[in-house]
């Protein structure tokens, strides 16, 4: 059997606050038919791609911005999406902002089978910036008010291999991608919105292309996985995100990048039969991971510099000078 797939990574320009589910849903529908043009098996759409990127503004009353989340899914306006992927054969991964029947919001993607079916749910882990008000931010990152956490990463059987999901920051955590391939990962499909502007640490600003490839190619590769890594991007209400949007073999080479901040479809071809050149050599887990040793990794949150180590006050050393 081969388990060759053709995945298309479907980048979305910016969503502005006023544009409304039909005209997205109307794009996403677009580069869906891209996607069929290149005989994509699967395509890939990025996080909260349905709406604007609420968490970027303060609302005193949470429940104002109750009208960027989606209550069912599909719901009656993302339901054409659905149909034209199942008319067309095609599965997708789909990110949004999820509200329960019982009121947790959660920052949730998706993975939908070529039959139209949902096959998996993910709640975003790793909820990036900040819980309170920040006005002297640039734009603000409010996703630790507007969602609760999710608490697993979860792999499901899909399109004949191993496909996991992550969203956004979880995918500079090199734990998402362990945690992934421990349950023998293939394929990792990863929605982002990444503002090019960090207002905590501008020095940050100009490498921000750069750590997005970094933490997803060596995720790849380290866990002999293809990752599929799209954004939300270009300048959504006044702020830039980033694109280069790419899909990454698990070599961790660079086998498709998108060039524009816009709408756009890039598509390779993905061989699932390649991760076991990585997971049954040189990241065969089960004959050279020490688990014993990575102890710390899950028993503690912080860094505990060990007792006895004073920094900056070496005797041999040349901190002081
Ligand atoms: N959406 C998302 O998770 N964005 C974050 C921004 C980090 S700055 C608060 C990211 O890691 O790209």
């Amino acid at each position: 059997m081969t388990r060759v797939l053709k995945i298309g990574a479907a980048q979305l320009g910016p969503i502005q606050r006023d544009h409304n589910r039909k005209e997205v849903v109307e794009r996403l529908i677009a580069l869906l038919n891209k996607g069929a043009v290149e005989s994509c098996d699967l395509v890939v759409f990025p996080e909260l791609a349905l709406t604007t990127f609420f968490p970027r503004w303060w609302s005193e009353n949470i429940a104002e911005f109750d009208h960027f989340f989606e209550t069912e899914m599909p719901s009656r306006e993302v339901q054409p999406l659905f149909d034209e992927a199942k008319k067309l054969r095609i599965g997708f991964h789909l990110g949004y902002a999820e509200m329960t029947p019982d009121g947790h919001r959660y920052n949730t993607s998706i993975l939908v089978s070529k039959n139209g079916e949902v096959l998996g749910k993910y709640r975003k882990v790793h909820l990036p910036g900040h819980e309170e008000h920040e006005p002297w931010r640039t734009f603000q990152h409010l996703e630790r008010y507007y969602f609760e956490p999710g608490n697993e990463f979860k792999v499901f059987g899909a399109f004949d291999g191993v496909v996991g999901m992550a969203i956004c920051n979880d995918r500079r955590w090199s734990e998402t991608y362990r945690v992934l391939g421990l349950q023998g990962c293939e394929l990792a499909l990863i929605g982002y919105n990444t503002p090019v502007h960090y207002p905590p640490d501008p020095s940050q600003d100009a490498l921000a292309g750069f750590h997005n490839h970094l933490v997803m190619q060596s995720g790849a590769y380290q866990n002999g996985m293809w990752v599929v890594g799209v954004a939300k991007a270009g300048n959504e209400e006044g702020c830039d995100l980033l694109g280069e949007s790419s899909i990454i073999a698990p070599s961790g080479e660079i086998v498709a990048q998108c060039s524009t901040v816009e709408d756009e479809l890039v598509s390779a071809v993905a061989d699932l039969d390649m991760c076991a050149n990585y997971k049954d050599t040189l990241f065969d887990f089960d004959r050279y991971r020490r688990p014993e040793v990575y102890k710390a990794i899950t028993s503690q949150v912080g860094i505990e510099i060990p007792e006895g180590i004073e920094v900056g006050n070496q005797e041999d050393g040349h901190l002081e000078d």
